[in-house]
């Protein structure tokens, strides 16, 4: 499973574990980077404080490579930057904006940015930029997200761009890894399977309504916004889409998402809280380690492609 992306991170498998905010802490990460994929701190939600301790906690876990998501709309993102820096962090992800000027001034201490993106024009002006991967992210996927899908977004991005593209959005498997594979990828990014992992710190409650979900579990709220959500349905979804159906405004609207997702994560309430996952929530059956996870990704994946050999020949 070599490719450009397991030669520019220096992993061994090229399978990284979206850096998602409350969701992914040390303890996540630093399995995943255990494991040989690439573990990542999802910085939104934390204090510059939070951020710095977890990251020294994952370097005393592991000594492979770790990333860290910057989401670029936290009030603390110059601070986050700041610790970043001085941590010498080897990777970034960012998300919900664009890191723009970031790639260089990182690029000059050996940081390496990689931009979590849901369009192709952006990606483009970010190659420019001196991006030296892209993580082209689907609707599929959780929490905030674009317009495209994983199946259309990622060979538009591998066509458009010279650099290494990852797909994220929808995959929790090793079909998921071929499939993203034979549109151009050269890695693949989950979240939603990661959280339910013996390692990730969520409540047990965030991690059994992922179980109970099926293929239609899933809706996107806020869309009114501008900055639409793809969470669980429960009684804070329904809340939103009568609010929305209401026509009431923006502001109201940002109100009620305020603190949600710290409310299912932390506090386990997933009736009013925002239970943020992907589309592909129905394919998770189990909790269990990251090691198990990625392993059984890795052999499902290459019994997969030789499969797909074999029917080929016939
Ligand atoms: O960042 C995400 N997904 C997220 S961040 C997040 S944090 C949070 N959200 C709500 C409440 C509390 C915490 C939850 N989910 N995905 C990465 C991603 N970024 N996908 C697409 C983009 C993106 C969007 C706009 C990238 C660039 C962009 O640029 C806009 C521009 O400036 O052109």
């Amino acid at each position: 499973m070599r490719t450009r992306i397991t030669d520019i991170l220096d992993i061994r498998y090229p399978l990284l574990q979206g850096g998602m905010a409350w969701v992914s802490t040390a303890s996540l990460a630093s399995a995943v980077s255990e494991s040989g994929g690439l573990g990542i701190i999802g910085a939104g939600g934390m204090t510059p404080e939070e951020l710095r301790e977890d990251i020294r906690e994952v370097k005393a876990l592991t000594n492979h490579p770790f990333g860290v998501n910057l989401m670029l709309l936290s009030p603390y993102i110059n601070e986050h930057i700041e610790v970043v820096k001085e941590e010498c962090v080897p990777v970034v992800t960012t998300g919900a904006g664009n890191p723009g000027s970031l790639i260089k001034e990182f690029a000059e201490i050996d940081i390496l940015t990689i931009p979590v993106l849901s369009s192709v024009m952006l990606a483009k002006r970010l190659e420019r930029a001196g991006a030296r991967a892209v993580i082209a992210e689907g609707l599929e996927s959780g929490g905030h997200i674009g317009e495209v899908t994983t199946m259309c977004l990622v060979p538009q991005m591998v066509d458009a761009l010279g650099i290494p593209v990852i797909a994220a959005g929808g995959v929790a498997d090793g079909r998921g890894i071929v499939a993203c594979f034979a549109l151009g990828a050269e890695g693949v990014q989950m979240g939603t399977r990661f959280v339910c992992s013996h390692e990730c710190a969520v409540h047990r409650h965030y991690k059994e309504a992922i179980l109970k979900a099926t293929d239609r579990s899933t809706v996107t709220t806020g869309g009114a916004t501008g900055h639409p959500v793809r969470c669980l349905r429960n009684r804070l979804t329904r809340k939103f889409e009568e609010m929305e159906g209401r026509g009431v405004c923006r502001e109201e609207i940002e109100k009620l998402g305020a603190g949600c997702l710290k409310r299912a994560v932390c506090d386990g309430d997933v009736n009013e809280g925002s239970v943020m996952a992907g589309q592909i929530s129905g394919l998770i059956h189990e909790i269990q380690p990251v090691r198990e996870i990625v392993e059984s990704m890795v052999h499902d994946a290459v019994q997969t492609m030789d499969t797909l050999n074999q029917q080929m020949k016939e």
